[in-house]
């Protein structure tokens, strides 16, 4: 029989060296995490701006678009909202009220409601109006799975794309006409994504798209618009590559695309940016005479150090280092924020935090009131080359 103290004096010192090196650990850990956050934040950087002009007006200094997604009802029930909105936005685009699942509650059902009073309100506010999005694999309406088949679906995406651009024709400046077509990660030799669409109408469906689209408004800017193509890092490369591919293949064959959406939904955390990299694709894009927009713009903070201040600074430097970047290319037209107010976000439920602060991942804070991400886009665009 063991002898009963020896064995708990053996697991006393068990426990003890465990939770000495789980102490360690933790302390190695939050070392780790502190020398990692400092090198993303530095307090001395200075994002000082001159004047108080509005971002669309020093963007336009530069013959650059400064504008911003916004949703219908947050402009009708918020006023001041809507006061900063057309203070600071040269362009408006949708952020939902041009989708499939708003705009065709039934199958030979369009309703163009909210999308008309969001082109009144651009038109009133002396601002341009952008397409978002006449073909996507997303929100697409419920009867659209149980009705749309092989057989009928050409016959759905031709009426829908012909019947949205000619009810805007003439109005818009841009249309994404695809969006997010490329999915590497699902293997296919064409890097694209398996959609409804593709697996309906074959490859063909994109360059179809952009034939109906140019037909019934000629004067749009025609755009595919994608996200993940920013970073240095092996699943943005092969988007990159597959995006350049798909471009190439459309010019190629005289499809009507006028230019690239790059989204930028960016990470404050993320440090595999290389601005050289990121340069040769934009040169490489518009090498085929394309121009690009930058489409949605905002930087997730979610594993960023909960202290404001220290977040702020660190999301206003993805802003500058990432837009300064950009606007040195001179295909880039404009810049869009996907929202311009932490208080109406998507990210809020796409990427919360654990700590449960609210995230601010945008140029305004929730009371509207401008944060450095501001100072951070009027700086870029004060330092941009002029078109
Ligand atoms: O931000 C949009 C969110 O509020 C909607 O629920 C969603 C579906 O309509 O679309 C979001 O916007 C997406 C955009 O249309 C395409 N790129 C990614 C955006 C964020 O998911």
């Amino acid at each position: 029989m063991p002898n009963r103290r020896l064995v708990s004096r053996r697991r006393a010192l068990w426990l003890g060296l465990a939770s000495l090196t789980s102490i360690g650990a933790i302390a190695t850990a939050r070392a780790g995490y502190q020398s990692y956050y400092q090198s993303l934040d530095n307090p001395k950087r200075d994002f000082k701006v001159t004047g108080y002009a509005p971002l669309k007006k020093r963007a336009e200094a530069k013959g650059i678009i400064f504008g911003s997604a916004i949703r219908q009802d947050l402009l009708v029930s918020d006023s001041r909202l809507a006061t900063s909105f057309a203070q600071q936005c040269g362009i408006l685009v949708p952020e939902w009220e041009l989708k499939w699942n708003i705009l065709r509650p039934a199958p030979d059902k369009f309703d163009f409601s909210k999308a008309d009073w969001l082109a009144q309100f651009a038109r009133t506010h002396g601002m341009l109006f952008r397409g978002h999005t006449l073909v996507w694999y997303q929100v697409l309406p419920k009867w659209f799975n149980e009705i749309v088949n092989r057989q009928n679906a050409e016959k759905f995406l031709v009426e829908h794309i012909a019947t949205v651009t000619k009810h805007y024709a003439g109005q818009m400046h841009s249309w994404d006409v695809v969006n997010e077509a490329i999915e590497p990660e699902q293997r296919r030799s064409d890097g694209l994504r398996n959609s409804p669409w593709l697996e309906f109408l074959g490859p063909d469906y994109i360059e179809l798209a952009f034939r109906v689209a140019a037909q019934a408004d000629p004067k749009a800017l025609l755009v595919y618009n994608d996200y993940g193509l920013e970073y240095d890092t092996p699943t943005d490369e092969a988007r990159r590559t597959a995006v350049l591919k798909l471009l190439e293949r459309l010019k190629s064959r005289g499809t009507p695309l006028h230019a690239l959406g790059i989204q930028s939904h960016l990470t404050g955390h993320e440090t595999r940016f290389n601005p050289k990299k990121l340069q040769n694709f934009l040169a490489d894009v518009a090498s085929l005479g394309l121009k690009i927009l930058i489409t949605e713009l905002d930087v997730v903070d979610q594993k960023l150090p909960v202290d404001a201040a220290v977040r702020d600074r660190i999301v206003a430097r993805v802003y500058e280092d990432f837009l300064s970047v950009v606007l040195d290319e001179p295909a880039v037209i404009a810049v869009l924020t996907w929202g311009l107010s932490d208080r109406h976000t998507w990210l809020s439920n796409h990427a919360p935090r654990s700590d449960s602060a609210s995230v601010r991942p945008l140029p305004f804070d929730s009371n509207l009131k401008s944060k450095l991400a501001w100072n951070a886009m009027a700086r870029a665009f004060d330092n941009a080359r002029k078109r």
